[in-house]
């Protein structure tokens, strides 16, 4: 049996693409309708979660959670260069203020992936102007939802949002070249800075940090120097760039391996999933004590989940992964939560509504919730703050 901390987090994630519905005004909904982009299917009208959020949120506390984390759509709030919405803004306001009256910690994130078409078309992450102007939205944001919000995330996944988009090309804008990809690295990395100024310095007193995708990293002989290279650009230099942060938000799912040519499928007996990596729960110690370790910071795991049918798989997944943190724990690693990614079954970007990781099925008909055995489950752990190895 784990025993967690007095005042351990435990939530669950969402994003506002993924989640709300008929999010247009932004880089993501363009590429969703580019024939080129290979994207499974457009996000249409998502899980409605802009118009539901009172009851999924009231079905959260209900399952027995204390935190919600959740995205603000920066293209709502600023729907062109220097325009802000007051309507966007009261609306997640009001967001912040249903967890309150849910006794739910609000963990809200500025930047999950989405960036707004004036942005994108005005430059995008390459060009030093869009950090500027998410720091401007930032202000402006942090001034109406603020002194509500619990915990800050800045950025999701920046290391996703430079490598997937400006060098793999399996996200917006679909750039493939190393130089655009520093370029958005050191961008993404002023734009942390900017924006944990700015939130800083705006109402309200609770943690700023970053998130980022975190692997444990396996190579096969010959393997050494491509691992190196993808680490470095996909973890160090953003490890390094927090360091000194009220906190960092790791985010694992599983390991990469490289082989001599580069990234390697699934290893011989090892589980595949939807996403097709594989089922590699104890990933999540190895990137715990590594975030620990480089940037020096409390860490919350802002993410972790398995996309998966089967929900007796969820369940072993998640036990697999909570006694990984009861490890760091147990060794003195100052871990504060935990948030399961996701709610409930929601737009896995460019693979559409197909891998299911929701603690909470979603007919995509009816918009009807339907928890599934895994939420229970987790709620308990959660109330009881104590996992039953
Ligand atoms: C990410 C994003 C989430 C994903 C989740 C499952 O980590 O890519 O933060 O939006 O949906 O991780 O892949």
């Amino acid at each position: 049996m784990i025993q967690f901390p007095d005042g351990f987090l435990w939530g669950t994630a969402t994003a506002a693409h993924q989640v709300e519905g008929g999010n247009w005004n932004n880089d993501w909904w363009m590429w969703e309708h580019n024939p080129e982009s290979g994207c499974a299917e457009p996000s249409g009208d998502a899980c409605d979660h802009f118009w539901r959020y009172p009851q999924d949120i009231a079905l959260l506390a209900d399952l027995g959670f204390g935190a919600y984390r959740f995205s603000v759509e920066w293209s709502r709030i600023e729907p062109e260069d220097g325009e802000f919405s007051r309507n966007a803004l009261d609306h997640y306001r009001r967001m912040v203020d249903c967890c309150r009256d849910h006794d739910l910690v609000p963990i809200v994130t500025y930047h999950h992936f989405t960036t707004p078409r004036w942005a994108v078309q005005g430059g995008g992450w390459v060009d030093p102007a869009t950090a500027d102007r998410f720091g401007r939205f930032c202000e402006r944001t942090v001034a109406a939802l603020g002194d509500g919000v619990g915990i800050s995330c800045t950025l999701n996944e920046p290391n996703v949002v430079a490598l997937m988009g400006h060098y793999l090309g399996v996200f917006p804008p679909g750039e493939r070249n190393e130089a655009a990809l520093n370029r958005a690295i050191d961008q993404l990395i002023r734009a942390h800075r900017l924006a944990t100024d700015a939130i800083k310095a705006g109402p309200g007193d609770g943690p700023v940090g970053m998130t980022l995708s975190m692997h444990e990293w396996a190579c096969e002989p010959g393997g050494e120097e491509q691992m190196g290279r993808a680490r470095d650009r996909l973890e160090d230099v953003w490890l390094d760039a927090a360091q000194g942060d009220d906190y960092f938000g790791v985010q694992t799912y599983t390991r990469l391996r490289f082989g001599p040519d580069g990234l390697l499928g699934p290893a011989e007996g090892v589980a595949a999933l939807q996403m097709g990596y594989e089922f590699w729960p104890q990933a999540l110690e190895t990137t715990i004590r590594r975030a620990v370790e480089v940037t020096g910071s409390p860490v919350y795991v802002t993410e972790n989940g398995i996309g998966t049918a089967d929900d007796e798989h969820r369940i072993q997944y998640v036990t697999d992964a909570l006694e990984c943190v009861g490890r760091c724990l147990d060794d003195g690693l100052d871990v504060r939560g935990y948030c399961y990614w996701s709610l409930m079954d929601n737009f896995e970007w460019a693979l559409g509504y197909r891998p299911t990781f929701g603690l909470v099925a979603v007919d995509r008909e009816t918009q009807e919730r339907s928890p599934k055995p895994s939420a229970k489950w987790l709620g308990e752990i959660a109330r009881t703050n104590q996992l039953d190895s």
